[in-house]
């Protein structure tokens, strides 16, 4: 299988997240992708080749524009200040409070463009983001130009990005930025699979009101987990989009066996769908041992994963999102890979 990787993600390393009334260490950090390059590397999966460059137009087909300028530029307004240390919002425009007026000084527009403060911003992290969208990209031309399958190791991560908001860990939707290649270049239907661990809310709210691009996703029961305001099984899409939309959300403790048969009603799904080519957001902090998540699943069960999407018989793009038991994080993903390239 091809995989699609840049340096650039290095560039990208914040500080720390708020969490639980305190600055805690960022959990999305550069060893996440050097563990996964390193075992792609060393279990000889395929080639590895840097990301094309595509046009800012590919990243406006999903976001807005206003919130791209936002990502391009929040570095420079915020070190204009004479702050040197992360960027991070801390106000945002939640129920009562007006959600149409972008403010102009850059600690409202942190709040406006984001859903929460696991976001920093630093001095690399637009090149870091850009990079990963073209590597979600490249691996969407080469399923558009006739390939089987592609592995996209993006980071950062994406499936939290809405058309104008960043979050937990996520700027740009690369998965959805892809779907939509894959939509624009000959893919009448496209499904996307989320596996990770979280509900994939960016991707789902992207494509929400549309009947020609599927979202399935198995996530923690937002009821107990992040992203707590979306992922509901009472989600199914509005207007066109209407049955479009699949959530299974799942309980703390959820074991491999009990995953695996859930998801074969998503992969019934997707065929039922007719999707032409599929995407993965393909998270595995759904691992046992994951620091922040409470799924039982171990390495044997992503391989059942990678062969029930296998199943499907599609193009497929796997698209890196979560997982943060780093030292596990490359044998994970690898064997989501192996099982759907030896099935
Ligand atoms: N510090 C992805 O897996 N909050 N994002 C976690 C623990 C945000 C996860 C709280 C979790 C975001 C791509
Ligand atoms: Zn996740």
């Amino acid at each position: 299988m091809l995989t699609i990787y840049s340096d650039d993600h290095r560039l990208h390393h914040g500080a720390a997240e708020f969490y639980r009334g305190r600055l805690v260490p960022c959990f999305e950090m550069p060893a996440r992708a050097d563990q996964v390059l390193g075992r792609v590397r060393s279990l000889g999966l395929g080639p590895i080749v840097p990301p094309d460059r595509f046009d800012r137009a590919a990243l406006t087909r999903v976001h807005t524009e206003d919130f791209v300028r936002f990502l391009e530029t929040a570095w420079g307004e915020w070190s204009a200040l004479g702050e040197t240390g992360d960027a991070l919002p801390y106000a945002w425009p939640a129920a009562d409070l007006r959600q149409d007026v972008p403010p102009d000084h850059i600690d409202g527009k942190l709040g406006f463009y984001s859903i929460d403060a696991a976001v920093p911003i630093t001095a690399g992290t637009w090149t870091a983001v850009r990079s990963s969208a073209d590597c979600a990209l490249t691996g969407a031309r080469h399923l558009a130009e006739g390939g089987n399958s592609a592995f996209a190791l993006c980071r950062p991560p994406g499936h939290h990005a809405g058309a104008r908001a960043m979050g937990g860990f996520c700027y740009l939707n690369n998965a959805a930025i892809a779907a939509q290649y894959l939509r624009d270049h000959g893919s009448a239907r496209v499904a996307v699979l989320d596996v990770d661990y979280h509900h994939g809310n960016g991707t789902q709210a992207i494509f929400y009101d549309r009947g020609d691009v599927l979202f399935v996703s198995l996530h923690g029961d937002p009821k107990q987990e992040y992203p707590f305001f979306l992922g509901y099984a009472d989600e199914t899409g509005t207007g066109a989009g209407l049955g479009a939309n699949r959530n299974y959300p799942l309980p703390w403790g959820t074991t491999g066996a009990q995953y695996l048969s859930v998801l074969d009603s998503a992969i019934s799904d997707i065929a039922a769908f007719g999707a032409d080519s599929v995407v993965v957001s393909l998270g595995v902090d759904t691992f046992v041992e994951d620091p922040i998540s409470h799924f039982e699943l171990v390495a044997n069960d992503f391989t059942s994963i990678g062969q029930r999407i296998a199943s499907l018989g599609r193009p497929t793009l796997f698209v890196l999102e979560g997982g943060y038991a780093v030292a596990d994080i490359g044998g994970n993903v690898a064997a989501v890979l192996t099982g759907f390239a030896g099935a």
